[in-house]
C-alpha cells in the first residue's frame, strides 16, 4: 500500500478548497470558515508542502491596507512555522460584483483596468512570498449571448492583458510564469478560452509566449466531453504544463470538484502514469506542483474536510504505485510491444530519407499488401488495457 505524502510528492492544495464552506447556487454555508493558519498547520500535518490561494481567500475584497497586511503577516508566520511553501498564486476576477460581465474582458473599460490593478496587486504579492506560477482562470471572461459580446475584441482585450502583464514581470524580474486555466462554461454560459486546444492557439499569438502556459483542471477538460489524460499529453508536447490541478468528475454536467480519482478512475491512472513515467526513459513527464483543486462535499464538517483532502494525496500516491507496478509487470511490457506501442516513436521516414527515395520505396505502396489486414493480424489493445485494469484493481 501507498506510503505516507512527504514534501518531496509537492502536494499543494487552493485555500480556497479546503476553505470551501459548502454555499453553492441552492444553499449557504454548511461549515464555519477556516483560519489561514489553521489550514497551513493541518496541510503540514497531512504532508502537503504547499498553500495556494487568491488574493481574497486570503483578505477580503476591499480590505483595507492594514486588514490586508495582517493576513499576509500571518500566513508567513504560519509558513515560516511549518516550511510550506506557495508555489502559485491567483486572482480573483469573478466572485465581486465589479467582475458580473469578467475582468480583463468586460465591456466596461473601466473595469479593465480595475481587474488589470487588481492583478499586478497580487503578482507583487506573489514575488515576495517566492510563487513560481501565477494562474489565471477566467471564469467571468465569457458571455451568455451572442449579441452581447464581440468575440473577436473580446479576445484582444485578454491578449492585452497577458502581454502588459508580460512585460510587468520581465521587468521587475520576477521569476513568475503565467498559466492559464481553460473551462468550457460555467459560471458564464460560454467561457473564452474553453479547452487546452484554444488555450494553446491564444498563447502562440502573444508577445511573450514563453512566460504563458496552461494549467488544466481535470474536471474542466471532462465537462467538455474531452480525455483529460490526452489533452495533458498534448500541453506536455507543446511545452506548456506548467501547472496542473487534479481533481474528480463524473460526465458532463456542472463542475464537481470532486475529490482526484473520484470521477473517470481509468483515466485518472493513465494521467498518473503520464505525469509520473511518461518522461522519456521512463521518468516523470512533469516535476511541477500536484495541485487539488476540489471542493469538499457541503455533505461533510471539518474532518470530512482534512479526510477528504488526505484522500487526494493518497489516491494519488496509490495511483502512482498501480502504474509502477503496471509498467513492471513482464507480461505488461509483451503486451505493449505486440500492441507495437513503442514502434510508434520510431519515424515514419528513414533518417535523411527524401521524398524521392520514398516514392522509389515499392515496398511502401506497389508491393505493400494493404488487404492483408482485413482478417489479419489484431492489435491487441483491449488486451493491454484489461491488463491495466487489472493492475489499477490491485488485481496483479
Ligand atoms: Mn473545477
Amino acid at each position: 500500500m501507498a506510503t505516507a505524502p512527504s514534501r518531496d510528492d509537492k502536494f499543494s492544495f487552493g485555500l480556497w478548497t479546503v476553505g470551501y464552506d459548502g454555499t453553492d447556487p441552492f444553499g449557504g454555508p454548511t461549515r464555519t470558515p477556516l483560519d489561514v493558519v489553521h489550514v497551513v498547520e493541518k496541510l503540514d500535518e497531512l504532508g502537503a508542502y504547499g498553500l495556494t490561494f487568491h488574493d481574497d481567500d486570503l483578505f477580503a475584497f476591499g480590505s483595507t491596507d492594514a486588514a490586508r497586511q495582517k493576513q499576509i503577516d500571518r500566513l508567513k508566520g504560519a509558513l515560516d512555522a511549518t516550511g510550506l511553501i506557495v508555489p502559485m498564486v491567483t486572482t480573483n476576477l469573478f466572485s465581486a460584483p465589479v467582475f458580473k460581465d469578467g475582468g480583463f474582458t468586460a465591456n466596461d473599460r473601466d473595469v479593465r483596468r480595475f481587474a488589470l490593478r487588481k492583478v499586478f496587486r497580487q503578482l507583487d504579492l506573489g514575488a515576495e512570498l517566492g510563487a513560481k506560477t501565477f494562474v489565471m482562470w477566467g471564469g467571468r471572461e465569457g458571455a451568455e449571448y451572442d449579441s452581447a459580446k464581440d468575440i473577436r475584441q473580446a479576445l484582444e482585450r485578454y491578449r492585452e492583458a497577458v502581454n502588459l502583464l508580460g512585460d510587468y514581470v520581465t521587468d521587475k524580474g520576477y521569476d513568475i510564469r503565467f498559466a492559464i486555466e481553460p473551462k468550457p462554461n460555467e459560471p458564464r454560459g460560454d467561457i473564452l478560452l474553453p479547452t487546452l486546444g484554444h488555450a494553446i492557439a491564444f498563447i502562440d499569438s502573444l508577445e511573450r509566449p514563453e512566460l504563458v502556459g496552461l494549467n488544466p483542471e481535470v474536471g474542466h477538460e471532462q465537462m467538455a466531453g474531452l480525455n483529460f489524460a490526452a489533452g495533458i499529453a498534448q500541453a506536455l508536447f507543446h511545452g506548456k504544463l506548467f501547472h496542473i490541478d487534479l481533481n474528480g468528475q463524473r460526465g458532463i454536467k456542472y463542475d464537481q470538484d470532486l475529490v482526484f480519482g473520484h470521477g473517470d478512475l481509468h483515466n485518472a491512472f493513465a494521467l498518473v502514469d503520464l505525469l509520473e513515467n511518461g518522461g522519456p526513459g521512463g521518468v516523470p513527464a512533469y516535476d511541477g506542483p500536484r495541485h487539488f483543486d476540489y471542493k469538499p462535499s457541503r455533505t461533510e464538517d471539518e474532518k470530512g474536510v482534512w479526510e477528504s483532502a488526505a484522500a487526494n494525496m493518497r489516491t494519488y500516491l496509490l495511483l502512482k504505485e498501480r502504474a509502477a507496478a503496471f509498467r513492471a509487470d513482464p507480461e505488461v511490457q509483451e503486451a505493449l510491444e505486440a500492441a507495437k506501442v513503442f514502434e510508434l516513436s520510431t519515424p515514419t521516414l528513414n533518417e535523411g530519407e527524401t521524398y524521392d527515395e520514398f516514392l522509389a520505396d515499392r515496398s511502401a505502396y506497389e508491393d505493400f499488401d494493404a488487404a492483408a489486414y482485413l482478417g489479419g493480424k489484431g492489435g491487441g489493445f483491449v488486451r493491454l488495457q484489461q491488463l491495466a485494469t487489472e493492475h489499477l484493481l490491485g488485481a496483479r
